[in-house]
């Protein structure tokens, strides 16, 4: 086992890991940017070095400084959290030839991962179901035009790079298909670097739901149910829960193997993620896989009571998965609420500031996963996300009701936050009956 970790993170995520690790009786180092000189992921750390100035691109995205603090501090392992240098193949190799272990997959799962046609084409060897479309990258436009005709519109068009819904463009017909797969490329060149793109059918008003998975070196890959990640807002999400409230025993179980196979054609070994749309016949089709730990993993901790950032060390440090697939049973209903620094009557613009007074939400069923403390200034440089509230109830009506007196409980006073959005949703018939797609949060929830 490892005796000392570096945890490559801010915020909230950085606290978790520490967490996991002190249960763990591990050692940890915290690295910081000059504007988190104050933040709470300093005080729960045995050691603190400072890796730059407040942007990103110095600091927590800055290689050369976090492999010189992680030299320094003589750590074993580093784990990356999500964001930042979660998804870089490269800092991990880097990792790997400084005798680093990267508490992720390996930096050729990542690339794959990473390359949306490389993925879709290890899901099709897995025997996943895909989104019908081009088998690969479409180079010209004669050839988008063939595709769109034998798929039928509307269709698509992705960057094989892409991500947060970057360099995607709908097409319903053949016109606006070639106006479409220039304007793609172009952003996917401007963004990626890269501007490879694919086409698939349009999948209209999806539910997103994504498969957990854990995978050791020895073989052993579980699933851990699904999270519904429907409600977001560009490509942000808002929301999740677990289970899906719309699937059933079956599909949930088609969905899991499907993951599965995916996991071990991809030869991935940490935890990882397996992105689905659920169409509108409960059909799914695979999308993406995230090769990090995401921001939603606390809701499906609750309902297999799993501690997926534990799994994940011990994994990284080559030991079996403490569970078998059978061990697995979901109980209850978990619901996460994004509490984000933005303001949902300005459009969502971003309010940081200083918090002046603090009441976390507590009490039976609500777990608050946060960083910040009455008087702490949220810096302008990272993103808005300021603590997620995390109801487990063992029914989807009993955490919803619960998830309404956590809401009012919290407050957080001299910032603005999504606090009172989440309490308008919550009285949405449509959300109360699990009836929700990507598309309900811009027909109900953007400026009235
Ligand atoms: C789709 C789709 C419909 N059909 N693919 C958005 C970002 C990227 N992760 C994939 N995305 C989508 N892919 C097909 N073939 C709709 C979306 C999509 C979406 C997906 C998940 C969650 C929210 C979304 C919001 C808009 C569009």
């Amino acid at each position: 086992m490892f005796s000392r970790i570096l945890v490559a993170n801010r915020g909230e995520i950085a606290l978790r890991i520490l967490r996991a690790c002190k249960d763990l009786g591990i050692e940890t180092v915290a690295v910081y940017s000059e504007a988190d000189k104050d933040s709470l992921h300093l005080r729960f750390a045995d050691e603190t070095i400072c890796i730059g100035p407040p942007a990103s691109a110095g600091s927590y995205l800055n290689i050369p400084a976090i492999i010189a603090a992680a030299e320094i501090a003589d750590v074993e392992a580093i784990h990356p959290g999500y964001g930042f240098l979660s998804e870089n193949a490269h800092f991990a190799e880097v990792c790997q030839s400084c005798n680093i272990k990267f508490i992720g997959p390996s930096p050729e799962a990542i690339t794959q991962c990473g390359d949306k046609v490389a993925a879709k084409e290890l899901a099709a060897r897995a025997e996943v179901p895909c989104v019908p479309g081009s088998d690969g990258p479409v180079e010209d436009e004669q050839t988008a035009l063939e595709i769109a005709r034998r798929i039928g519109f509307p269709v698509l068009i992705k960057a094989a790079a892409g991500g947060g819904g970057r360099g995607m463009r709908v097409a319903h017909n053949e016109p606006s298909l070639v106006t479409g797969f220039h304007a793609a490329r172009a952003e996917a060149e401007a963004a990626f670097n890269n501007s490879t793109v694919y086409i698939e059918k349009f999948i209209e008003k999806p539910r997103h739901v994504e498969i957990q998975i854990l995978a050791d070196t020895h073989g052993n890959v579980v699933h851990l149910g699904e999270r519904d990640c429907s409600l977001q807002r560009r490509h942000q999400k808002l929301l999740e829960e677990s289970p899906c409230p719309v699937l059933d025993d079956d599909t949930r179980r088609r969905m899991g193997e499907a993951a599965v196979r995916l996991a071990k054609v991809a030869n991935y070994h940490s935890a990882g993620t397996v992105e689905f749309l659920l169409d509108r016949d409960k059909d799914f089709y695979f999308i993406e896989i995230n090769s990090r730990i995401q921001v939603e993993h606390p809701v499906t901790e609750q309902v297999t009571g799993t501690d997926l950032i534990r799994e994940m060390i011990l994994v990284a440090a080559g030991e079996p998965l403490s569970f078998r697939q059978e061990d697995v049973e979901l109980r209850g209903h978990a619901i996460e609420f994004r509490i984000n620094a933005e303001d949902p009557d300005q459009n969502f613009k971003p309010s940081p500031g200083t918090i002046r007074s603090f009441v976390p939400p507590a009490g039976p069923g609500v777990r608050w996963d946060s960083h910040v403390y009455e008087g702490y200034t949220v810096p302008p440089h990272y993103d808005s996300m300021v603590g997620k509230l995390i109801v487990h109830r063992s029914s989807r009506k009993l955490a919803i009701e619960t998830a309404r007196r956590a809401l009012q409980e919290l407050q957080m006073d001299g910032i603005a936050t999504t606090a009172p959005l989440f309490l308008r949703i919550l009285e949405h018939s449509d959300f109360c009956a699990g009836e929700v797609d990507t598309g309900f949060i811009d027909r109900y929830f953007t400026p009235r």
